[in-house]
């Protein structure tokens, strides 16, 4: 099966265009909250979209008037032998494979954000490469108000993005943020009209998607490495995934393309 003849996949409205695969939250009702039969979607979506050569760029957004918001807090959470909630299960067995899952994803991954993104909904959008987010969109930590610290990367994510004091004001007061803040101070690459979100983004997306697909891998696994790297080290890295752009059909097509005075096509190869 490839990612393409997933469709609509129980809690996940999935499609495929131009090599962007879109994955949308479809439970509208609950501003798409995450629930247990969310979660086995996204294991069998992402199965195709680690394998399917054709998905070249990852688009993740809600439909609805959400992005998502967090997890189902009407849900039965897993519960421990004394009674009490076993969040530390939920993690385990959903949350942190599909952040790491996502993390580790090969091609650009953006999150279209296209309303209110809370909880682990909000950190789900900060995992991926780069979000857009339509006017009118924000995001809140919403942790805090019900007790509990953030998840899903959030605490790793959120202070490399927007330093630590912003996070820990976003995360202590459970405050949104609208958009354009978001974006001013460097969650959002772009704010986008809302009437023609869906459209705007995938345009940018799939100018990714006709993008040199390996070497975004390595530029990626350059970037998520320089956080523990010294600037020896990284110039060491660097070196090493560059002689290996060098030796790929993509380079040789980039170069080709310059001289010619045409559009290059990547094959991502
Ligand atoms: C919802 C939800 C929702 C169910 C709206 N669940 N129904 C990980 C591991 C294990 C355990 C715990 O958690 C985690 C990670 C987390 O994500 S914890 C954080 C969970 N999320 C939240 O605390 C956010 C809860 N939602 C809200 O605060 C608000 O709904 C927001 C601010 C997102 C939106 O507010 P409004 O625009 O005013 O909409 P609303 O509150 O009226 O919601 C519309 C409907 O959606 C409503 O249902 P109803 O039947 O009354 O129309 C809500 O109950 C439902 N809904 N979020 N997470």
């Amino acid at each position: 099966m490839a990612f393409a003849d997933l469709g609509r996949l129980g809690t996940l409205a999935c499609s495929h265009a131009d090599g962007v695969a879109t994955v949308a939250l479809a439970r509208e009702e609950k501003l798409n909250a995450i629930c247990a039969d969310m979660h086995r979607d996204f294991r069998t979506v992402l199965d195709q979209l680690e394998t399917d050569p054709a998905v070249r760029c990852l688009v993740l957004t809600g439909t609805g008037r959400a992005f998502c918001s967090g997890q189902d807090l009407t849900e039965n959470l897993p519960v421990a032998s004394d009674g009490r909630p076993d969040l530390a299960t939920a993690l385990d067995r959903d949350y942190n494979p599909l952040v790491a899952r996502l993390a580790a994803l090969q091609i650009p991954t953006i999150a279209a954000v296209n309303g209110i993104a809370a909880g682990a909904g909000a950190n789900l959008a900060l995992v991926c490469d780069i979000v857009l987010a339509a006017q009118g969109a924000s995001f809140v930590e919403a942790f805090c108000r019900i007790a509990l610290v953030p998840d899903c990367g959030g605490t790793w994510l959120l202070p490399r993005l927007v330093g630590r004091q912003r996070a820990l004001a976003m995360m202590l007061t459970g405050e949104p943020v609208d958009a354009e803040t978001a974006r001013d101070w460097g969650m959002v690459w772009k704010v986008l009209p809302g009437e023609n979100f869906r459209d705007d983004v995938q345009s940018f997306a799939a100018r990714l998607a006709r993008g040199p697909t390996a070497s975004f891998a390595m530029t990626k696994r350059a970037v998520d490495a320089a956080w523990d790297n010294t600037l020896e080290e990284q110039l060491a890295l660097e070196r090493n995934l560059q002689a290996e752009c060098g030796r790929a059909d993509d380079f040789r097509e980039g170069v080709a393309a310059f001289v010619e005075k045409r559009p290059a096509l990547f094959r991502g190869r």
